[in-house]
């Protein structure tokens, strides 16, 4: 039995991790989190006292991370800004969370030997061709294209120079796009279901064939703890479950699966930079520690999804109308040109 520190805990992929430690093994769960505008405390409720704990507090304050870590068996990371439009707009919080936060984590890990395991994403290789066979690896150069991916980048890169230069126990995991319960409606799936239960229409940018790479969050979870059990200190590995489907293709399935024809949605103007496609080889995950997706069928993870959102509105309820407001207030602004100057 050990002590997990879980940042970034009441966001979507951290708080479906939490949960399922609590449900598989018996280890003793603190979640850290600052309670941004991302996170949900509700997605927490009902977790035993005895095994769980929520301080709110920021992974770039140097005495909360060192008091935390210090008592810790294993650091989680998942905390960082984590949505790419929000990005293109205002680029500092990313710069703050998701770089001078990893630092004061890996700091805190460095003084006290504490086992370290970075959450990050397949975006920071770039894109991929949309007619390619080919799919990112571990030995993919990185390629990052917008101020969140760089920034994320920018945290695998200390944590691979801690490992080398200060010997920090620390393992990194790139992940795919992630669907399933307590996801932000910022996020495309929430979003698109969100629109229609509120009868308004899904909108894909641009042409809406941009590829992405689903996995359902408990395969994700699934995943990470078997690298922190069996994985081996400074190595990389790579998740991802074949999931690849254009944003068109899942569109079309949602408004299948909640009823409405096929083509009741809307192109909106792309996002800038918009990567075109993402697509994970993780067979150094699957050959060396036995991992495989359990949620294979997309199409039914999708349908449980829509079931989660529609039985749970009190959740995304609070969340909805100012996601809504703040995707008007960024796409006036991208519509006025481009400043020259810093
Ligand atoms: P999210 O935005 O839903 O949650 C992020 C959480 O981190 C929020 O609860 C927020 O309050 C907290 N947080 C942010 N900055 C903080 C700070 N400075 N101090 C303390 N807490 C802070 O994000 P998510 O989608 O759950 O992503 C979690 C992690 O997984 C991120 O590191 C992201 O890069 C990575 N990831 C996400 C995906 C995906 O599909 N969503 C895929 C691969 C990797
Ligand atoms: O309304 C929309 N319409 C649309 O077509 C929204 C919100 C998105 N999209 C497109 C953009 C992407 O091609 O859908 C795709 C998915 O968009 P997001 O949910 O914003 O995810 P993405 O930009 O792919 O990044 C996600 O996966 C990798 C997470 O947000 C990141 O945190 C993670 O690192």
């Amino acid at each position: 039995m050990g002590r997990f520190l879980v940042t970034g805990g009441a966001g979507f992929i951290g708080s479906n991790f939490v949960h399922y430690l609590i449900r598989t093994t018996e280890h003793h769960v603190t979640v850290l989190d600052k309670l941004s505008y991302a996170a949900n405390p509700a997605s927490l409720a009902g977790l035993p006292t005895s095994r769980f704990e929520l301080v709110v507090g920021d992974i770039s304050d140097p005495g909360i991370v060192d008091q935390l870590v210090r008592s810790a068996d294993v650091v989680v990371h998942y905390a960082a800004e984590s949505h790419n439009d929000n990005s293109l707009f205002d680029p500092a919080p990313f710069l703050q969370s998701n770089i001078i936060g990893t630092y004061t984590l890996l700091e805190a890990a460095r003084r006290h030997g504490t086992r370290f395991h970075h959450i990050s994403t397949d975006e920071v290789y770039g894109d991929l061709a949309l007619e390619d066979p080919a799919r990112f690896t571990e030995a993919t150069a990185y390629n990052p294209s917008s101020p969140y991916s760089a920034t994320k980048a920018g945290s695998d890169l200390l944590v691979r120079a801690w490992v080398r230069s200060f010997g920090v126990a620390a393992t990194i995991s790139n992940c795919s796009n992630n669907y399933g319960p307590f996801q932000h409606v910022e996020k495309f799936i929430p979003r698109q279901i969100t629109n229609v239960i509120d009868g308004i229409r899904p909108m894909l940018y641009g042409a809406g064939n941009n590829v992405r790479d689903w996995i359902h969050a408990d395969d994700h979870s699934r995943a990470v703890l078997s690298i922190i059990e069996r994985g081996r200190i400074g190595e990389t590995y790579l998740i991802g479950a074949n999931g690849e489907r254009s944003n068109k293709d899942v569109v079309e399935l949602i408004l299948k699966q909640m009823g409405l024809p096929a083509d009741s949605y809307d192109l909106v103007p792309d996002r800038p930079g918009h990567d075109l496609r993402y697509g994970i080889d993780s067979t150094k995950l699957r050959n060396e520690l036995g991992w495989a997706p359990e949620y294979a069928d997309f199409e039914a993870g999708l349908d449980a999804t829509i079931t989660w959102y529609r039985e749970h509105e009190a959740w995304w309820r609070p969340q909805k109308a100012g996601t809504e407001a703040r995707y008007m207030a960024q796409n006036n602004t991208s519509k006025k040109a481009p400043r020259t100057t810093p």
